[in-house]
């Protein structure tokens, strides 16, 4: 029998991927979480239907979320990660052995618990055994309301602005954020896509603009999520990500990256027409 599963990505449009069997379906008191067998991507994770992570793309997103911000600020430490239970950021962020310490708040102990279990690969650094780790099973918004001046780069690692994550795409949480950073401090934030969520992308862009006063989008391709052409926005005190770009650094890096490179930290930041205007207001 065959066994394909679409998550729509307009009304009108989908991606459906083979899959082969189901490994986890499970309700915790804020999401469903899935993992299934696919054939194509390998294992897949989804929140409430919506496709978060393959194994097969994964590396395209959390490279992107964690490398552009750690080589543009000259001397990160100290960093956090909101939701991203999955530990891809943190995997990724461990690359860099100038972190002396990355935090990990995720609302939902089931997707970090799961993750661990089914996705090894992205997991690896959040199992407990790494001391430059910490976890804390926390509301985001909870967590950094709690800390001031605090962290070099906060990642917001989160799902579409609707259920759990809603509150991490609002003005007064970016506020929080800045507050919980140091003043040289930079977010980075996913962003949606800007083929399919132009309006969402305005409402986002509107408020980080509200309270960073450096914030340029960033893209990535990435196959699984609507689309494919998926951004980040780059929200920050200080270090511009072109200007501050910290080059050498980046060519001098002692781990192998698969999409992020050091011409592609520039090229990433020109967007196509279309998209540029989902965020000049
Ligand atoms: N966070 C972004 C997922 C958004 C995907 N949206 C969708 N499929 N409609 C992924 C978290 C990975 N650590």
């Amino acid at each position: 029998m065959d066994l394909w599963y679409t998550e729509k990505h307009s009304d009108n449009v989908g991606i459906t991927i083979k899959t082969s069997k189901s490994l986890f379906s499970g309700n915790s008191e804020f999401q469903q979480l899935d993992i299934v067998e696919t054939l194509e991507f390998g294992r897949m994770m989804l929140l409430d239907g919506l496709v978060m992570v393959t194994e097969r793309d994964e590396f395209i997103y959390h490279e992107m979320i964690v490398h552009p911000a750690l080589f543009t600020h000259p001397r990160p430490k100290k960093i956090l990660v909101i939701g991203g239970g999955d530990g891809g950021s943190i995997r990724e962020i461990m690359k860099h052995p100038e972190i002396e310490l990355a935090v990990l708040c995720e609302i939902d102990s089931l997707v970090i618990e799961k993750s661990i279990e089914f996705l090894p690969s992205m997991a690896s650094e959040i199992d407990g055994n790494n001391p430059r780790v910490k976890l804390h099973v926390d509301d985001g918004l909870a967590y950094i309301r709690a800390h001031q001046n605090e962290f070099d780069i906060i990642l917001v690692d989160s799902t579409d602005p609707i259920g759990p994550a809603v509150g991490l795409f609002e003005e007064s949480f970016y506020q929080l954020v800045f507050s919980a950073l140091k003043d040289d401090g930079i977010m980075i934030a996913q962003s949606e896509s800007p083929f399919y969520h132009a309006e969402i992308q305005k409402n986002i862009y509107r408020n980080i603009r509200a309270v960073f006063p450096i914030v340029e989008m960033y893209q990535a391709f990435i196959p699984t999520y609507p689309s494919g052409f998926w951004s980040f926005a780059f929200s920050s005190k200080k270090y511009h990500p072109i200007t501050d770009f910290d080059h050498d650094r980046a060519v001098t890096r002692d781990f192998h990256s698969r999409y992020y490179n050091e011409n592609l930290h520039l090229g990433a930041f020109m967007l196509p027409t279309f998209a540029r205007e989902n965020i000049t207001e």
